[in-house]
């Protein structure tokens, strides 16, 4: 247990990337839920990096707008390993309203995005 937040501290912590500011705000995918609620409120242009810390995901999470079949989801993590993240595309682009998202291998796992 003690081992695994520490692991889950150490993702969290903020990673240094090349060319480019590190987002507002972080979402962790761990034990099939996205931490610390999957209830994600944001303001207008601020930005999401997306965590799986997850090591019961077999291949990995992603952090996906619900959308119809057929129509492209604005913004799309597509499957993001575990141990690794990724600064979700175009959500800083949004205009405000209520996303719902959800994980394209996982059905349990989905949330609410609000852009405010
Ligand atoms: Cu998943």
């Amino acid at each position: 247990m003690l081992a695994s937040l520490v692991a889950l501290a150490t993702l969290v912590a903020p990673v240094p990337v090349a060319g480019g500011p590190v987002p507002e705000h972080t979402v962790v995918a761990f034990l099939r839920d996205y931490m610390p609620s999957s209830s994600i409120a944001i303001k207008q242009g601020e930005s999401i990096r997306f965590v799986d810390g997850d090591p019961t995901a077999g291949p990995g999470h992603s952090f996906t707008e619900n959308v119809p079949e057929g129509v492209t989801p604005r913004f799309d993590s597509d499957i993001v390993p575990m141990g690794t993240f990724k600064d979700v595309p175009n959500i800083s682009s949004l205009p405000p309203g209520k996303y719902t998202f959800h994980c394209k291998i996982h059905e349990v796992l989905k949330g609410t995005l609000t852009v405010g």
